[in-house]
């Protein structure tokens, strides 16, 4: 199937959200223009897609919201680059645990960055030491899961990856242009994974260096204006697409207790456990 020409990604450059779409679009070499919003004016969004969240992405006649729907959508109609997501069960449904985590299991520490830097929440040493210690507590099963490879699926980068790393970029101290031009950049800094994580702020960079919003570089259609993708070809070597047998026996997200919050359920056939809170 050829996708359209024409795909537009209505979107906040800094939200996490947004910076998966990015680099979902670029790992598939897919080119898209990007149309910034205005925050506090969300009505052509509204009025385009009938909700006011972004990212939101326009293919030629098709309308899709949720950036995890739109790597979906890449991922089963792009063959070309890594394959985001698994043909094998056992993997797919690993994936779909990252997923439940990407959502819902670093809460704590972006609700109070997030509510911080838009001024919904008084910026205070403690309020932020609290932040950072859940920053810290919730990536334990990020840390652990990367002693098993370079990738939360093991071998090769995923959703798994796509999904959960931007969510943690603006607690890793952040030095690009882009990211420090941000009105509250100086909020923004003060928040940090803390220690005994190399390896998650490593898996962070390598996933965000997809990103064009901070590496102009992995940007699919300069790639193919100047250099006729040959650029990318180093970097499409270390994310060629899954193995699924590896993805299957490579680790699942075992996550720290604190992580774990909601629980995710241990066998792929069980339904994640509720969110209690
Ligand atoms: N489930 C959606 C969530 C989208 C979302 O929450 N977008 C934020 C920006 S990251 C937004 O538009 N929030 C509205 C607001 O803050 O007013 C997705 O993954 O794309």
């Amino acid at each position: 199937m050829s996708i359209p020409t024409k795909i537009r990604i209505h979107e906040l450059a800094l939200s996490p959200n947004s910076m998966k779409v990015r680099i979902g679009m670029n790992l598939k070499s897919v080119p898209f223009k990007k149309i910034e919003i205005d925050p506090s004016d969300r009505t052509t969004v509204v009025k385009t897609f009938g909700q006011p969240l972004t990212p939101a992405m326009q293919a030629g006649d098709m309308k899709l919201f949720d950036s995890h729907a739109i790597l979906r959508w890449l991922d089963a109609n792009v063959k070309k680059g890594p394959k985001l997501f698994a043909a094998d069960y056992e993997a797919m449904k690993a994936i779909e645990e990252w997923e439940v985590f990407a959502r819902t299991g670093m809460r704590r520490g972006g609700r109070a960055m997030f509510g911080m830097a838009f001024g919904r929440i008084p910026v205070t040493d403690a309020a932020v030491a609290e932040a950072n210690a859940a920053w810290n507590e919730d990536t334990a099963g990020i840390e652990k899961a990367l002693e098993a490879g370079p990738w939360l699926m093991g071998e090769r980068i995923s959703a798994a990856d796509v999904m959960v790393a931007p969510g943690l970029y603006w607690a890793t101290s952040p030095e690009h242009a882009n990211a420090r031009a941000v009105p509250f950049y100086d909020v923004m800094r003060r928040f940090d994974l803390g220690p005994n994580r190399e390896r998650t702020r490593d898996w962070v960079a390598r996933v965000m260096a997809w990103d064009c919003w901070i590496n102009p570089k992995a940007s699919a259609s300069a790639k193919s204006a100047k250099s006729g993708g040959k650029k990318s070809a180093k970097k499409s070597k270390q994310a060629k697409p899954s193995k699924t047998a590896k993805q299957a026996k490579s680790v699942k997200p075992k996550l720290a207790k604190a992580a774990t919050k909601p629980k995710l359920s241990k066998s792929a056939k069980k339904k994640p456990a509720k969110k209690k809170r």
